[in-house]
């Protein structure tokens, strides 16, 4: 073989690799997006199903597409179907395998968890607080709080905006993953408070602890598909959508509890 064959497939080859080392650098994992006329798949609520355990996932109040456009259908039947029954699973299994907690109630064993014990407290954190979450949502609606509940707010807050202006900047200035809650306190007192993850005010170690009655979801998985990072959108909208008559039951019962 010449010698300037040989230089030639030397460099062609150097320049092959080249080539294939810049293509890996520069290698983009491609995620498939659904073509516009591909149909993405929704399932029913009643689809999902924990396993066999102690508990199981509340009713959610409708079909995944009726809370828009406050939360759209594909973030529902995410949160519902995969993240709240992920929790619900896993807290199950914890329960399976430890005598002491069989046959608690979730409050109980919230109200007695070691907060060093990650598992437990994420998991039937995530499982209580989804299971408020989902319970309090209703179809779109302008309905404001009545009944007792509506004067225990003026009360405690001096009007339902300035409540909402309250509970939106706890929620909105949770920083990272957690929670805005209203709770009733051992006093009978309406609070506003937040926490991170899935901790709530049940907890030991919290900062206002008390009975909750209304919560929001400010996990990026909660509006993220929807808002992006607009946070205050999702949490404006959100108040769309809030079941205010079973808020009500819940403040009503949370009283009726403090009674000796
Ligand atoms: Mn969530």
């Amino acid at each position: 073989m010449k010698k300037s064959t040989l230089f030639t497939i030397v460099f062609i080859g150097s320049l092959l690799v080249m080539a294939c080392n810049n293509k890996k650098l520069t290698e983009v994992v491609e995620v498939p997006l659904p073509a516009s006329d591909d149909k993405i798949t929704i399932g029913l609520p009643e689809d999902a199903r924990a396993d066999a355990g102690a508990f199981s996932l509340v009713k959610l109040p409708n079909t995944y597409d009726a809370f828009g456009p406050s939360i759209g259908t594909l973030a529902m039947e995410n949160h519902y179907s995969k993240h709240y029954l992920t929790y619900t699973n896993n807290l199950n299994k914890l329960i399976a395998a430890d005598q002491a907690l069989v046959d608690v109630s979730i409050e109980d064993i919230l109200k007695k968890v070691d907060m060093n014990n990650a598992d437990l407290k994420n998991n039937a954190g995530g499982y209580y607080n989804h299971t408020l979450f989902f319970e309090n949502l209703a179809p779109v609606s302008k309905v404001l709080p009545k009944d007792t509940l509506a004067a225990a707010i003026n009360r405690d807050f001096g009007s339902f905006t300035l409540f909402k202006t309250m509970f939106t900047d706890a929620a909105e200035n949770q920083f990272g993953s957690g929670w805005a809650w209203l709770v009733v306190d051992k006093t009978g007192k309406l609070q506003i408070t937040s926490t991170s993850n899935q901790e709530n005010p049940l907890m030991p170690k919290q900062v206002i602890t008390g009975t909750p009655i209304l919560n929001i979801d400010v996990w990026e998985h909660a509006y993220y598909l929807d808002y992006q990072y607009k946070r205050k959108r999702y949490i404006d909208n959100y108040f769309n959508i809030i079941n205010w008559k079973k808020v009500n039951e819940r403040y009503l019962e949370a009283l009726k509890n403090k009674k000796p």
